[in-house]
């Protein structure tokens, strides 16, 4: 449960920003997905996976070293996020999305819980898991032609290479207009709403400092403390994202009926 008298605060620099027209930029993590019933990137693994460590599995050496393994992990990750549900915290981004007409959602989730909740303005730093590319000339391959295939990992129809989940792993350059977009975004944000991030992987993690060195409040929301909170953050509302942003954004919608209420 976040503290009254910050959620408050926090309400506020919200309140100031849409009075301004200012531009509010959310930056997702994995936390944001917790109530869907998909663990963190960094939460330990379980079942058939709790022997591997989700940092050596994402990679291209951990892919070339055992293709079959890498691609049956992210087979089975794909049918959970498939069978998971977008939860109020996904739901509550919609509704803030559609009261500032300058809004930009940055994630680092591959599981694209925010465009099924109905999110408009969404960039993806680190890919996305129903889309797969090959591993040596990224020629783009579709899912229904996958499903075809037994092979494991299936062979590109254009080049016969190995087929890959079209995300980002470590070592990788991120899709550089995507990123190029989440930078200027950081740069021109008069509030930046981090949720359920650990803040250690980057570049994702230096846009809350580019958008705090360039002015914008700075507002997260979190269970527990991130590596970023003590650098950059203003306000830390503590507890899950599908508890705190419905009641950061219904607070936040109260506010504005009420001034407009005032105004007649
Ligand atoms: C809740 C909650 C609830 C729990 N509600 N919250 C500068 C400094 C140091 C290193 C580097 C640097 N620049 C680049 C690097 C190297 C590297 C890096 O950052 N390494 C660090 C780990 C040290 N970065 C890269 O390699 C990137 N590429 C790059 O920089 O290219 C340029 C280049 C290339 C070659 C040479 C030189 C330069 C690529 C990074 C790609 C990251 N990819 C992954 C995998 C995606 C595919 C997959 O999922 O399989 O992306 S890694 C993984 O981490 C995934 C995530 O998107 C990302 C971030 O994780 P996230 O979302 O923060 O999750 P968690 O689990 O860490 O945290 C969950 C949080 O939720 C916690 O805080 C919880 O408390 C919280 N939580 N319950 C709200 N209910």
């Amino acid at each position: 449960m976040p503290d009254l008298a910050i959620l408050d605060k926090a309400v506020e620099a919200l309140m100031q920003c849409h009075q301004a027209q200012g531009s509010l930029v959310v930056l997702t993590g994995a936390g944001v997905s917790k109530e869907s019933g998909i663990p963190t990137f960094r939460d330990a693994q379980t079942g058939l996976w709790a022997n591997y460590k989700a940092e050596d599995l994402a990679t291209r050496e951990g892919f070339l070293s055992n293709p079959a393994m890498v691609w049956d992990w992210y087979d089975f990750r794909r049918n959970s996020v498939w069978q998971a549900e977008p939860n109020p915290a996904h739901h509550a981004l919609v509704d803030l999305e559609s009261l500032f007409p300058a809004f930009t959602l940055i994630t680092q989730n591959i599981d694209n819980l925010h465009q099924r909740a109905g999110s408009q303005c969404v960039l993806e730093l680190h890919g996305n898991i129903f889309r797969y590319k090959c591993l040596e000339r990224n020629h783009p391959v579709s899912l229904d032609l996958l499903a075809d295939s037994e092979a494991s990992p299936p062979h590109c129809p254009v080049c016969n290479a190995w087929v890959r989940p079209d995300v980002v792993w470590f070592g990788e350059m991120l899709p550089p207009k995507v990123l190029d977009r989440a930078f200027d975004a950081a740069a021109h944000a008069t509030l930046m709403l981090i949720v359920g991030t650990s803040g250690v992987v980057h570049p994702a993690a230096s846009l809350p400092q580019l958008a705090k060195e360039a002015g914008a409040t700075v507002i997260e929301i979190n269970p527990e403390l991130s590596a970023l909170t003590p650098f950059v953050v203003d306000y830390f509302l503590q507890g899950p994202a599908a508890m705190v942003l419905p009641e950061l954004q219904s607070a936040l919608t109260r506010r504005l009926v009420a001034l407009e209420g005032s105004h007649g």
